[in-house]
């Protein structure tokens, strides 16, 4: 029987919010399980590493432990690891070096773990959605989310799964009773929105011709932006880029024309210069989506397509909502450029390199 492209996919963003149920549900039971997962003697710096969606997962969640912590804390990718150790870890002491990768077995991190283990004071946490996996056997400690195996060669719900684990983990660790209880209330407000919104999102795509694409997210959305960028690369093979929003100003504005979508992650910061942005890449004559908590009136002049999150979350809580919609937006653009969004060409779901 010939395989309905993007089925693995599409049930996969769509059936997300039940791994993050089963998630929470399983590591609230063990909050003293996640309360090992550190270091015996308080770190100096913490790093967060990973190769592709995982790097971009890594910008993200070192936000959030940045945020949470008041620690010096940075996501740097594996094979920087590997190839400038020195940039990364001479001269100071107690490293928490956290590598995350759904598989558990892409070579730069399990490398770039083995490469500094022994070398630097270093105490490895391993993120990934499989028990067992190489970097979990590496690792000091490991945490697995629940639910989040995923047979599409791209990543949806594992990233969101992942992410909202590590910031179960980072709640529990700080002691932050309220962070913690707005993960809990993502579930509910996660199937409900992707019902929403998916009609929305297939029939803007339906009705346009773009073929180019920009994300752009501050802050603790820089790496979705990054994120959202590698979905329509990998399932839609378009050109895409990602930006801090005013960088955006600096240059990559001009390429900006009449099939240029640019899709903005709103923080929620007042920030006029991003708004004067928005209106900026309109007047050229691109199409604007905005994704955000709560729009504000000014804004809807500058938008062709919104999406209000009205969640009732802060800033970091509400992260992983943002996600379930550029990845439909990546599958849609993949669909109607008549791919198959769970085969990306010349990509396998492990990456695997002999020379690492
Ligand atoms: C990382 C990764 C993904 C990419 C593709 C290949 O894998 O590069 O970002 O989408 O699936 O693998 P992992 O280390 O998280 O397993």
């Amino acid at each position: 029987m010939v395989k309905e492209p993007g089925i693995y996919t599409r049930e996969e963003i769509l059936n997300q919010a039940q791994a993050w149920e089963k998630t929470l549900k399983y590591w609230i039971g063990r909050q003293k399980d996640l309360l090992k997962v550190y270091p015996p003697v308080e770190p100096q710096e913490v790093i967060f590493t990973g190769c592709g969606s995982s790097h971009y997962l890594s910008i993200t969640a070192a936000a959030n432990f940045r945020y949470f912590s008041g620690k010096n804390v940075r996501a740097v990718p594996s094979s920087e690891i590997i190839y400038f150790p020195e940039l990364i870890f001479e001269g100071k002491n107690n490293f928490l070096l956290v590598a995350i990768s759904r598989s558990g077995e892409t070579s730069e991190v399990c490398r770039a773990v083995e490469e500094v283990s022994g070398k630097y004071p270093i105490y490895t946490v391993a993120v990934s959605s499989y028990a067992g996996s190489l970097l979990t056997r590496q690792c000091n400690s490991s945490l697995i989310p629940v639910g989040a195996e995923e047979q599409s060669v791209v990543m949806t719900k594992s990233f969101t799964t992942i992410l909202l684990l590590i910031q179960m983990w980072i709640a529990v660790r700080m002691g932050n009773s309220r962070f913690l209880e707005q993960l809990q209330s993502l579930p509910t407000w996660g199937g409900r929105t992707l019902q929403d919104f998916q009609e929305k999102i297939k029939n803007f795509v339906q009705s346009h011709n773009f073929g180019q694409f920009v994300f752009l997210g501050g802050g603790p959305y820089y790496g979705l932006a990054c994120e959202s960028m590698l979905k329509m690369q990998e399932m839609a093979l378009v050109p895409s880029e990602a930006y801090y929003p005013l960088e955006f100003r600096h240059g990559p504005i001009s390429a900006v024309g009449s099939n240029t979508l640019v899709t903005y992650l709103d923080s929620g910061k007042v920030i006029p210069a991003e708004e004067k942005l928005l209106k900026e890449v309109k007047d050229l004559g691109a199409k604007v989506i905005w994704i955000g908590e709560k729009i504000d009136e000014s804004k809807k002049k500058v938008t062709d397509l919104i999406f209000e999150l009205s969640s009732g979350l802060e800033i970091f809580p509400r992260t992983i909502l943002y996600l379930p919609i550029t990845q439909l937006l990546a599958y849609y653009v993949s669909l109607s450029h008549g791919q198959d969004p769970d085969r990306p060409r010349y990509l396998s779901s492990v990456v695997k390199l002999d020379e690492v």
